[in-house]
């Protein structure tokens, strides 16, 4: 019996690595092995000669070589008949498949990500809220006094339905909610699509993406904000670029600043893009102003904070050095294409 089984074992090994590349092969394979004199028979016939007491057993493993050998005649010609009509319908199958167009990231989107990241490894998270406002959370809660020119028709969108809710002018509105939830210390990025009605120019559009960010705990001091703002420039654009703070003016933070690099274009020597200056403005700043922080419910003498704020666009026009933010937003392809995730 075992001999049967090594016998058995042997020839399939052979029908195994049999090369069948044609059909001239396939019919000689199904003559060598299931033709009327072929292998499969002809080991059928030796059942005469095994004795009774195994003719079972035998029986069993002939039956299951025949399925093997049936089953593998019928898969290599399921194959032949593919590649036939394959070729019938002259499809070369070795030829390389048609290239699938890729897109391309949006440069704004490639700068978000950028900016995003760098903040989240300061253990910044990201908070997001609604594009439609009410006034008190887009200017009352952020000190903007009543009489204040940003809260002019002019300046600002007003939904025509409700004089109480407009289109926000910063995200400043999605940093007073989560400073209302008064989970602190607190955190936070607020990247988003902000509104203000301006006269649409090669500097300025009627929308455009912004990042605020918010850091609220005890003895938070304005190093704190310099540091931190000095270690996103230099992840943002490079150890060489040098930094420089001046005062300046927000309702809700107080002091405040502006935050300014070496030109990116000229190191600082003075050229076109920084006006012959050597700097260019990147961000407003500021320590939040207490009145803020109480309109949010926020103890004052206990707590303090650092705001800053600024425009993806015109990172990513430095960046890039694209000239015309217009661009962003007219999905003309072939502008788009050009961006490469850094
Ligand atoms: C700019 C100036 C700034 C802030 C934004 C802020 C937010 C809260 C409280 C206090 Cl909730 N401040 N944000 C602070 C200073 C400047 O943005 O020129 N952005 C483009």
């Amino acid at each position: 019996m075992n001999q049967l089984l090594a016998q058995l074992e042997q020839y399939k090994k052979e029908i195994e690595t049999s090369i069948v590349s044609n059909k001239e092969d396939l019919e000689t394979f199904r003559i060598k092995y299931l033709g009327t004199k072929g292998l499969l028979k002809t080991i059928m016939g030796e059942m005469k000669h095994v004795p009774v007491d195994q003719k079972k057993e035998a029986g069993q493993l002939l039956n299951e070589f025949k399925v093997f050998v049936e089953s593998f005649y019928s898969e290599l010609s399921a194959k032949m008949e593919s590649s036939e009509s394959a070729i019938k319908n002259e499809i070369d199958i070795s030829l390389p498949g048609h290239p699938l167009p890729l897109g391309s990231r949006h440069p704004i989107s490639i700068v978000h990500n950028k900016i995003v990241s760098i903040f989240q490894r300061l253990g910044f998270s990201v908070a997001e809220g609604p594009e439609i406002e009410d006034d008190w959370h887009n200017f009352t809660a952020l000190n903007l006094p009543e009489n204040h020119p940003a809260r002019d028709m002019q300046d600002t969108f007003y939904i025509s339905q409700n004089p109480d809710w407009l289109l926000r002018t910063h995200t400043s509105s999605v940093q007073i909610r989560e400073m209302q939830k008064n989970d602190l210390p607190l955190r936070i990025i607020c990247p988003g699509r902000v509104y203000r009605n301006e006269t649409i120019s090669a500097r300025a559009h009627c929308f455009f993406n912004q990042v605020e960010g918010l850091y609220i705990a005890e003895n938070v001091s304005f190093a704190d904000l310099k540091q931190t703002l000095y270690f996103f420039v230099k992840e943002m654009f490079g150890e060489g670029v040098k930094v420089r703070f001046r005062p300046s003016y927000f309702p809700f933070t107080e002091p405040s600043a502006e935050m300014d690099i070496s030109c990116l274009i000229c190191s600082g020597k003075g050229c076109s893009v920084c006006k012959r200056t050597g700097w260019v403005e990147i961000l407003g700043c500021g320590m939040v102003h207490p009145s803020v922080l109480d309109n949010c419910g926020i103890d004052s003498n206990k707590y303090t904070g650092f705001a800053f704020g600024m425009g993806i666009e015109r990172i990513t026009m430095l960046t890039y050095q694209v000239k015309d933010l217009r661009l962003f937003s007219e999905n003309d392809v072939r502008f788009l294409k050009q961006f490469t995730q850094a």
